[in-house]
This record gives C-alpha cells, structure tokens and sequence, in this order.
C-alpha cells in the first residue's frame, strides 16, 4: 500500500500523529533517539525535514538511520528542491499556497520534478498555508501570513487546494509558535472540503492537541516538544494521549 493510502486508511479508524524530525536542529544520533522514543509513545508517521537549508546527505543519513529502527513510514517535508532522499517512503509535494515568492509556490516543484519521477519515490500533494505567527518557515517561505483566527481566508485557499486537486491540506503556525491556528479556522475548513487536514505548529501539550483535534484536525504534527523535552517519551505520550 503506498505511503497516502496508509494514511487515509489509518484515518478511517482513528485520527493521526506525525512526528517531525528537522535534521538540522540535532545530530543523527539523537535523531535517532528521538524516533525511537516516538515510536514508543505511539506516533503513526515520521516527518523529516525543515525551513533551514539542510544538504541532501544529512537527509540521507538521517532517514536512513531512522528507518533501520522503525517499521513506522518516513515522509519527506521539505523546505527546498535539494532535500530529497531516495530512502524516504514518501515526499510532500507541497505548494506554499500563501507564499509572495514564486520559487516557493512552484519553483523548487519544478526543480525537483525530473529527479522525484527518476527516484521513483511516491510524491503526495498537498496545500501549505502558513499562519501567524509563521516562525522561520514564514519569514524564509515568505508568507503573506493568514491570522489565526480568519477563517474567510483560510477557506478560500482552502477550497482552491481541494480544487487542484492536493491530497492533502497543511495549516502551519510555524514551527516553535506560541499560538496554534485558530478552532475557528480548523472548523470551518473541515466543514466546506473532503481532503485530510493536516494542523502543526505549537502545539505543546494535551490540551492544546485536543482542542484542535476536537475542531476537526484528521492529523496533528509536533515537533519542537520533543527538541525542547528532556522526558521525549512522557511529552509524546501526553499528547498522543488526545487522539
Ligand atoms: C512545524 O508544524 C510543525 O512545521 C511542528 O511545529 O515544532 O511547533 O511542534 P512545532
């Protein structure tokens, strides 16, 4: 079954976790490390990537590494056309919806095209909207940034990626936010459109996961919670804890 079938299988039972691993915030040791604990606290799928530059062969040994330890599927998240890795099960194919630069909405798609079909490696669509605050991936994606709380917006690009067609839909907050998008915003979405709505940045905790989960989120990301944790596992369980 291929990597995008899994995950709307995995959701016709329940709604999803996906641990995000950026190779460049530690080394592949505790990557690693990282993975295994998560694998632990129950995550369904791994997201290696980031907004900073990381060079191909970091995304390389990083996956390749965790996949020696996990049976758990690995998803590319990129943040430009050079982080790509053969020996990922998947990559999102990802348009920055909101972004003011062209290279983000489309250019680096195109860049990496040719190598992705070459590569054979499973490529999922999915629409990319970034929120305030935004963090680094809104400044270097150079977002015109939604509020977290606009849900006009927010529908309208929501329903544009439905209409091209995208697997999937990403609401971003940026990665160590202090504030999630909006229960308002994730409402309303999930009320209007069909495709799975993936929601990360910020969140923390239990309660936190579970209020965007009861707004409707099919999948919640967190990755800075388990960076800043010395207790990865307790810190994973918790919020697991809410789907
Ligand atoms: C970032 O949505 C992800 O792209 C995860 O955000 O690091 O805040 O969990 P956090």
């Amino acid at each position: 079954m291929n990597v995008y079938n899994e995950i709307v299988n995995g959701l016709r039972f329940k709604k999803l976790h996906m641990t995000l691993i950026d190779p460049a915030s530690q080394g592949v040791e505790k990557a690693v490390f990282i993975a295994q604990k998560a694998e632990k606290a129950g995550t369904d799928f791994f997201m290696i990537g980031g907004s900073t530059k990381i060079d191909s062969r970091l995304m390389d040994k990083t996956i390749t590494e965790i996949k020696k330890t996990t049976d758990k599927r690995v998803i590319i998240f990129p943040g430009s056309s050079e982080m790509i890795s053969k020996n990922a099960d998947a990559i999102y194919y990802m348009m920055l919806m909101n972004s003011l630069n062209h290279d983000f909405i489309i250019g680096h798609q195109v860049r990496s095209s040719i190598l992705l079909k070459k590569m054979d490696i499973e490529t999922i669509s999915m629409g990319y909207l970034i929120f305030e605050p935004g963090m680094t991936v809104g400044r270097v994606g150079s977002a015109r940034l939604i509020e977290r709380d606009d849900e006009n917006s927010a529908l309208a690009y929501a329903l544009t990626a439905e209409m091209f067609g995208f697997k999937l839909l990403y609401l971003e907050s940026g990665s160590g936010s202090p504030t999630h998008v909006g229960e308002n915003v994730i409402k309303r979405i999930k009320s209007e459109i069909n495709i799975p709505v993936i929601v990360g940045g910020g969140i923390r905790d239990y309660d936190a996961a579970s209020s965007i989960l009861n707004a409707g989120a099919d999948i919640i990301v967190t990755g800075t919670v388990i960076e800043k944790s010395d207790n990865v596992y307790s810190a994973l369980k918790e919020i697991i804890g809410a789907i």
